[in-house]
C-alpha cells in the first residue's frame, strides 16, 4: 500500500494543496496577534529550545540536521501537514475546553470549504464502483438542552478505502467523499458512505523522513472528519473513529478521545454496517 501512496499522493503534491487550502481558509492574519503576545509566546518557545539544547548538548551537526529539515518541509509545502500532526490536538483541547457538548478533535489539512450540498438522507458523491465497506452514518444534532437543531448542517470528508482524499491526490473526482448534508425539521441526518482506509502520511516528504529518523509509525487511524453547526450554536470540529481498527490506540496525531470511537454493527440484508452517533452544541 505505501507504494501507491507515494505514487497518488506524493508529499509534493498534497502537500503544495494543503499549503493554498491553509492559505485560503486562514482563521486570521499575523497582523491580529499583538507584540506583547508575540514576545510572551516567542519568547518562551526560544527559551524551551535554548534549554534543551543545553541539557542534551546538541551538536552543530545536529543543528544542521535541522535547518536543512525545516528549509525542505517548507519546499515539501508541508508545514499545514507536521502542525497539525504534532500541534493542533493540544490547540483544540485549550480552546474547547470549556464545551458542554460533544467532543471535538482537530480539522486536519484536508478540508475543504463548500463541498455539495445535500439532502437529510443522502449518499456521498463517490464513484461508480467505490470500493469499501458500505456505511450508513445517520444521527441527530441538538442543542445542550436537547431542542433538536432543525436544518442544521452536517459537512463531512473522508478518505476513500485506499487512503486518499479528493483534492489532494490524483485521479479522484472532485468532491470524492465529501459533502454537507443538512439536518431535516428535527436535526436528523442519514448519510450514506463507504467506511475509510487509516491514513498513512506520505513517506517521502520531510514529515516522513523525520518519522523514519525517530522510529515512528506514520498512521492515523481510519476516521470520518466532521463540522456540524447550526444558527445559535457553536459549531463544532471533530473526528470519527472505527472500535478495533488499526492504530486508534496509537494515532500519530494524537486526536482519538474515548467519545469519537463508533462501534457499527452489521446492517442485516448484509449491505454493510450502520451507526448512530448524536452531537450536541454549545450555545454560542
Ligand atoms: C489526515 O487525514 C488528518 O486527518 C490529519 C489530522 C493529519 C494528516 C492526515
Ligand atoms: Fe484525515
Amino acid at each position: 500500500m505505501s507504494d501507491t501512496i507515494t505514487d497518488r499522493a506524493t508529499a509534493a503534491a498534497s502537500g503544495a494543496a494543503a499549503t493554498e487550502q491553509f492559505r485560503a481558509k486562514q482563521r486570521s492574519s499575523t497582523a491580529d496577534v499583538g507584540t506583547k503576545r508575540v514576545d510572551t509566546l516567542v519568547t518562551e518557545l526560544l527559551t524551551a529550545a535554548h534549554d534543551i539544547i543545553r541539557r542534551h548538548k546538541v551538536t552543530y551537526d545536529e543543528y544542521d540536521a535541522l535547518k536543512s529539515w525545516l528549509i525542505q518541509v517548507g519546499e515539501d509545502g508541508e508545514w499545514p501537514l507536521f502542525l497539525d500532526v504534532w500541534l493542533e490536538h493540544v490547540v483544540e483541547e485549550v480552546a474547547n475546553e470549556n464545551r458542554q457538548g460533544s467532543k471535538g478533535t482537530i480539522e486536519g489539512p484536508y478540508y475543504i470549504p463548500g463541498s455539495p450540498s445535500l439532502p437529510a438522507e443522502a449518499t456521498l458523491p463517490m464513484r461508480e464502483a467505490e470500493e469499501g465497506t458500505p456505511l450508513l452514518f445517520q444521527g441527530q444534532v441538538r442543542s445542550v438542552d436537547g431542542t433538536p437543531l432543525t436544518g442544521a448542517a452536517v459537512e463531512i470528508w473522508h478518505a476513500d478505502n485506499d487512503g486518499y482524499y479528493a483534492q489532494f491526490a490524483s485521479n479522484l473526482p472532485e468532491w470524492n467523499l465529501r459533502g454537507t448534508v443538512i439536518a431535516d425539521d428535527t436535526g436528523h441526518f442519514w448519510i450514506h458512505t463507504i467506511e475509510p482506509a487509516p491514513y498513512q502520511i506520505p513517506t517521502d516528504g520531510s514529515c516522513g523522513r523525520l518519522i523514519a529518523a525517530a522510529g515512528w509509525h506514520a498512521w492515523r487511524p481510519a476516521h470520518l472528519h466532521l463540522k456540524v453547526s447550526a444558527p445559535g450554536h457553536q459549531l463544532i470540529t471533530t473526528q470519527l473513529y472505527f472500535e478495533g481498527g488499526n492504530h486508534v490506540a496509537d494515532d500519530i496525531a494524537s486526536a482519538v478521545k474515548p467519545e469519537l470511537i463508533l462501534a457499527p454493527t452489521p446492517v442485516s440484508d448484509g449491505s454493510g454496517r450502520e451507526v448512530t452517533y448524536d452531537f450536541v452544541l454549545d450555545r454560542a
